[in-house]
């Protein structure tokens, strides 16, 4: 059997350092196990591996095997018994170019412009104008990223990205982040009602395309989903974060974002958003926009001391960093902000710790590094890095705390192949990285790109017509309901929410 590692390894000094050993028959299985150096073939290191447990999520015994206090320098890997792991290095730098490649993707997803990176090249797409859903009105929607393997641009989860992506450059600047999420938010500025101040929920075409098309040779006609609440909400919220990124911009940003916050109050009943009739790309829906409505009132009190929006952020504390639960996005604007009242700021801190404790209480069971309590749904990689996103803000914005950064280290060791399939879910970094990502740009090229980040493990697709999930999943542990073959949409995904808080975890761990 193999034995679950980091497959890019550790940096030198680094703690702690964990390889996960499967127990096939717990009483008699090993309970030594070596680090041999791949160069030798020798054992430079020793240890006895931890008591075995069951770990609920693989639905098997493991043992753990510590040996954080192996710090030479080189490439090796683990054997116990007749197991070994896949080799794996110690050294300065173990991640080089992975937080490189986590924002590299965001430009391969750029729309409306000609993309020039080998067999990925292609010319401009989705340029035509776009019709406004229900009229013949056309507008220019043009730019901003396609969301995921499909070619639609969606506001909502967009929101995310980029606020995990400007967060990651507030607390480790990076020389080329700005200018790439600039090209963002530009399409959202579009995006807006130029008459109502409104947000439009998406643009697509009336489906989703074939899998083997490039992005410009999707031809349907493009169109504007209506107006939703959360979507204004998000992007009041977004608007108002980056004006303090780009405070050239910061007037133009800012009034977006106040027209939109006052579409928000005068429609602040609509319902959820569903696909309207003949539209069936991605829907994004969401019937609670309070927690949206709550991190726009948070950012635009931040943005702008206006003690009438501060009671809106005052109400009711929410909690998230999803694309559907987007309340700690809220609380960290809140937090950040000296005109916050401390009662209110003393709560929603209380409120994030609490929420971190309970993330740390699952990551004290589950062996693998993660705390998904073992649910794991559609993207589950995204709940993996969101529970560590917590605990860095946290440790970073409230109170210095090394348990959660260990912690946090820990949940990027499980996407990089320390988990129950040994599969890094990021292209590129990894013995055995994601190779066929449910992709259109990728599919259409026959090759993949580095640095994406795939949804992961998904236990809930029965009721999806995802075949290759029913051929290779169905029976499965939830932890092992993954395949990676470019047909499975609802594991083998990627999004670029699924990559922008793996971005953060990279660049605020130092990756
Ligand atoms: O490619 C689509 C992907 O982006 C979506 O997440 C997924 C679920 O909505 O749907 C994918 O499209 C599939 C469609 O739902 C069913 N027919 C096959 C399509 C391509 O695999
Ligand atoms: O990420 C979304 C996930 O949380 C939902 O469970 C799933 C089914 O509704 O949809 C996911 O979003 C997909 C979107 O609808 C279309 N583009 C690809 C997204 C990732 O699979
Ligand atoms: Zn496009």
């Amino acid at each position: 059997m193999k034995i679950h590692i980091n497959q890019l390894g550790y940096k030198a000094n680094s703690t702690p350092k964990k390889a996960i050993i499967p127990q096939s028959t717990p009483t008699t299985s090993p309970l030594t196990f070596e680090i041999i150096c791949t160069k030798t073939n020798k054992p430079v290191f020793r240890g006895e591996c931890g008591e075995a447990i069951y770990d609920t999520a693989s639905a098997s015994m493991v043992r753990v095997a510590d040996f954080s206090d192996f710090n030479e320098h080189g490439e090796f890997f683990v054997r116990a018994g007749s197991d070994t792991s896949y080799t794996f290095a110690i050294n300065d730098e173990p991640y080089k170019g992975l937080r490189a490649a986590l924002l590299e993707m965001f430009n391969y997803q750029k729309c409306g412009v000609a993309i020039d990176c080998g067999v990925w090249s292609h010319p401009p797409c989705h340029d035509s104008l776009a019709t406004v859903y229900g009229t013949d009105r056309r507008l220019d929607v043009s730019g901003g990223w396609h969301d995921a393997g499909d070619y639609g641009r969606y506001i909502v989860p967009a929101a995310k990205a980029v606020a995990d992506l400007l967060l990651a450059h507030e607390l480790a600047p990076d020389k080329n982040l700005l200018e790439t999420v600039w090209f963002e938010i530009e399409w959202f500025l579009k995006m807006q009602c130029k008459k109502t101040g409104g947000v439009y929920h998406k643009v697509s075409c009336r489906s989703f395309n074939a899998m083997h098309e490039k992005p410009h040779e999707e031809k349907g006609e493009l169109v504007i989903s209506p107006m939703s609440l959360t979507a204004t909400a998000n992007f009041v919220a977004t608007m108002a974060m980056a004006a303090r990124f780009y405070p050239e911009r910061r007037e133009r940003l800012l009034s977006a974002a106040w027209r939109a916050w006052l579409w928000c109050r005068e429609n602040s009943g609509m319902r959820g958003f569903v696909n309207p009739p003949g539209i069936s790309t991605g829907p994004y829906g969401d019937k609670n926009p309070n927690d949206e409505l709550f991190w726009a009132a948070c950012e635009l009190f931040g943005a702008t001391g206006s003690e009438k929006v501060h009671g809106y952020a005052k109400n009711r504390i929410y909690l998230g960093l999803g694309w559907a639960n987007v309340g700690t996005y809220g609380i960290i604007a809140y937090l950040r902000n000296p005109n916050a009242s401390s009662a209110i700021a003393a709560k929603m801190k209380s409120r994030l710790w609490l929420e971190c404790e309970r993330i740390m209480k699952n990551f004290a069971r589950e062996p693998y590094g993660t705390s998904l309590n073992n649910f794991f749904r559609w993207g589950s990689n995204l709940d993996v890095a969101n529970n560590a996103m917590h605990l860095l803000l946290y440790d970073r914005l409230v109170e210095r705390r090394a348990d959660y950064r260990n912690a946090a280290m820990e949940h990027m060791h499980y996407l990089l192949g320390r988990n129950p399939l040994s599969k890094s879910y990021i292209s590129g970094f990894g013995t055995d990285s994601l190779q066929n990502p449910h992709l259109r740009t990728t599919v259409a090229a026959g090759a993949t790109f580095p640095g994406l980040v795939t949804g992961g493990p998904n236990a809930n697709a029965i009721r999806t017509n995802d075949a290759a999930w029913k051929k290779h999943c169905l029976g499965k542990p939830p932890s092992m309901c993954y395949v990676d073959d470019s047909d499975s949409y609802s594991t083998n995904e990627i999004t670029i929410y699924w990559n922008s808080p793996v971005y953060f975890l990279a660049s605020v761990l130092g990756m």
